[in-house]
C-alpha cells in the first residue's frame, strides 16, 4: 500500500530538480547521492512492508558538517527530508510518505570516544546498535538499551524514538542514560549540546526534545551515553504460568526479592510462542509442550555468582510451591540463553511471517493490560489470531492482530475501538515506538489539545517550513492553524 491513500502531498514542498542533484553531489560527491531504483525501494519500504514512499533520492552524509549544508539548503529550496537510519521503527516513521528526501546516516559510524572511569559513551548517530554492545563488552561495559532489532537499529534511531526495550526495567529511559547530544535543525544550524556530565541544571535541557521526537525538529548527528559496566553474573529463567494474575503477582514477588539484581521481566502468551515456534529458525520451546497460558523471562544481573544464583533458585522454587509458576528453567549456559530470548526477540519476526499485522504499543496500568488482548479475541473470534506480550515489567503491552491478509473490514473491528479503550483506562497508545505517520492522528487519545498545540508552536518555532519528516508525529492539522 502506498502512504499516498491517506495524505495529501504539502504544495509548499518542491521536488528536486537537475540543479538539485548537482549541488548535492557538490557537498557528498556522486557516490553518496543515491538515485539506484534498487536501493532506493529499501530505502522507500517500511520494515513490516506495510507502506511505500516514492522517494527518487537518498543521501548518505558523513560528517555534521555535510549534514548542515544538506538541511541549509533544502530549508532555503523548501524541499522536504526524512532522517532514516536502519529503518527498522514500526510506526511508518522512518521512510518517506511521498518524495521526501531521504537522509540516511549509515556512513555516520565512528565511536568518538570512551571514558572507562565515568562510562561516558560518545559516538555518531549512525552506529548500528549490536556495533556498540560489541564495542563495549571489550571494554568491560554495556549499553543501558538492548532490543531485538539491535542488528540493524542505529542509536540516533534509537534516540530519536526514544526506544524502550528490554532492559528499560533495569536502566531505565533514554531521558535518563543519555547525557548530551548534537543535533543539527531544518536551517543547518549545529546544535552542540553534547555534555559528558550526569549533572548540569544550566537552564533548560534541550536534549529532551530530541529523545523522542523521531526526526521531526532536527537531525541527531551525535550522542554521549551513559554505559553501565558490565556485571559478572547474568541469569535467565524462563517460565509457565496459568494465567495473567499469576505473571502480575509473580512481577511484584520478583521486585521484592530480586529488586537489586532484576534486570528484566518479559511476557508472552501461549498464542505468541505458538507464533515464535512455527516461524522463527532454529526455535524451540524451552520447556515440556503441556499446555500453559503465559510465559514469562526474568534476567538478572549481578556481581556475585554464587548468591545471585541462589537467590534465583530460591525464589523460583517459592514460587513453583505457592503456584505462581507452574513450570520454568533455567539457561545453563550463554548459548541457552540466546535461545530463549531468541523466541521473545523474534515474536515481530515471526508475526511478519505469519502475513499482515495490526500493531499496538500500549502502556496500561498492570493488572487492566491483559483485558484488551481478551476482549479484542472477543470481537474479532477466528477472524484474526491475537496476540500479547511485552515488557511487563514496565506495564507496556504489545498487542499484535495478525491476519491472512489486511482487511478493512476487521480494521474497523479493531480501531477506534483499541485507543478508545486506552485512553478510558489512562493508558498510551504509544508506550515505545513513537507516532510516526501510522499514529500522528491518533496523537489526542493520549495528550491533551492544549500539549498538542504548544508541541506544534516548538515545531513550527524549531522548522518553520516544516522540512523535517512532515505528516509524521504530530497531525497536519495541529500546524495549520
Ligand atoms: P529508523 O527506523 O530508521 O527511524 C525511526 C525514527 O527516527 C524515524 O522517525 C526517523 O525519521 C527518525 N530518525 C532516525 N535516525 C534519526 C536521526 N539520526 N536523527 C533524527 N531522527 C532520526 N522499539 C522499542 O522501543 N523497543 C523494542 O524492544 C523494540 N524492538 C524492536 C524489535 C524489532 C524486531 C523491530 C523491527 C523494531 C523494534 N523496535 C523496538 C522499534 C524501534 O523503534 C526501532 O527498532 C529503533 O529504535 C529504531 O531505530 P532505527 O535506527 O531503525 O530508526
Ligand atoms: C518488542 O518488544 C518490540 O519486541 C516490537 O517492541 C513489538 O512488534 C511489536 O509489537
Ligand atoms: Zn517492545
Amino acid at each position: 500500500r502506498n502512504y499516498a491513500t491517506s495524505a495529501q502531498r504539502n504544495p509548499m514542498f518542491s521536488s528536486v530538480n537537475s540543479d538539485d542533484i548537482v549541488h548535492f553531489k557538490s557537498i557528498l560527491g556522486d557516490k553518496y547521492v543515491i538515485e539506484d531504483k534498487d536501493k532506493l525501494d529499501d530505502a522507500n519500504t517500511d520494515w513490516l512492508r506495510k507502506f511505500k514512499g516514492s522517494s527518487k533520492l537518498m543521501l548518505q552524509p558523513r560528517t555534521t558538517e555535510e549534514v548542515s549544508q544538506i538541511l541549509k539548503y533544502c530549508n532555503s529550496r523548501r524541499i522536504a527530508v526524512v532522517p532514516q537510519g536502519g529503518n527498522t521503527g514500526l510506526v511508518g516513521g522512518s521512510i518517506p510518505v511521498f518524495d521526501e528526501v531521504i537522509i540516511n546516516t549509515s556512513r555516520m559510524h565512528k565511536i568518538v570516544s570512551f571514558d572507562k572511569v565515568s562510562g561516558v559513551l560518545v559516538c555518531e548517530a549512525g552506529c548500528v546498535l549490536e556495533n556498540l554492545i560489541s564495542f563495549l563488552d571489550n571494554e568491560g561495559f554495556i549499553m543501558p538499551l538492548d532490543l531485538g532489532a539491535k542488528g540493524s537499529c542505529q542509536i540516533g534511531g534509537n534516540i530519536s524514538t526514544n526506544a524502550g526495550g528490554l532492559r528499560l526495567v533495569r536502566y531505565g529511559s533514554l531521558h535518563g542514560t543519555v547525557l548530551g547530544l548534537e543535533a543539527v535543525l531544518a536551517d543547518g544550524t549545529i546544535l552542540d549540546m553534547l555534555g559528558t556530565l550526569r549533572k548540569d541544571n544550566t537552564g533548560y535541557d534541550l536534549k529532551h526534545l530530541f529523545i523522542g521526537s523521531e526526526g521531526s525538529l532536527g537531525l541527531i548527528t551525535k550522542i554521549s551515553i551513559l554505559t553501565p559496566p558490565k556485571l559478572s553474573s547474568v541469569n535467565l529463567a524462563f517460565l509457565a504460568c496459568s494465567d495473567y494474575r499469576s505473571c502480575q503477582k509473580l512481577l511484584l514477588e520478583a521486585k521484592r526479592k530480586l529488586g537489586e539484581i532484576l534486570s528484566a521481566y518479559e511476557f508472552l502468551d501461549a498464542q505468541s510462542l505458538d507464533l515464535a515456534l512455527k516461524h522463527l529458525e532454529g526455535a524451540r520451546n524451552p520447556l515440556p509442550p503441556l499446555m500453559h497460558n503465559f510465559y514469562v523471562l526474568i534476567e538478572t544481573t549481578g556481581s556475585d555468582e554464587t548468591s545471585d544464583k541462589q537467590k534465583l533458585e530460591a525464589f523460583l522454587l517459592d514460587s513453583l510451591e505457592s503456584g505462581l509458576i507452574s513450570d520454568g528453567v533455567l539457561a545453563q549456559d550463554i548459548q541457552q540463553a540466546s535461545s530463549f530470548w531468541h523466541i521473545r526477540e523474534g515474536i515481530p519476526e515471526a508475526l511478519l511471517k505469519a502475513g499482515g499485522v495490526y500493531k499496538y504499543d500500549l502502556s496500561l496500568p498492570v493488572e487492566k493490560m491483559y483485558d484488551i488482548v481478551e476482549e479484542m479475541r472477543t470481537r474479532l473470534g477466528s477472524a484474526a489470531n491475537v496476540v500479547g506480550y511485552g515488557h511487563l515489567g514496565d506495564g507496556n503491552l504489545h498487542l499484535n492482530i495478525s491476519v491472512p491478509q489486511y482487511d478493512n473490514t476487521i480494521l474497523a473491528q479493531i480501531e477506534p475501538f483499541v485507543y478508545e479503550w486506552t485512553s478510558k483506562h489512562h493508558g498510551s497508545i504509544s508506550a515505545e515506538h513513537g507516532l510516526g505517520f501510522t499514529k500522528a492522528d491518533k496523537i489526542y487519545y493520549s495528550k491533551s489539545l492544549e500539549t498538542v498545540q504548544l508541541m506544534a508552536s516548538i515545531k513550527k518555532l524549531m522548522d518553520p517550513h516544516g522540512i523535517l519528516n512532515p505528516y509524521k508525529v504530530l497531525p497536519p492539522s495541529s500546524l495549520t492553524s
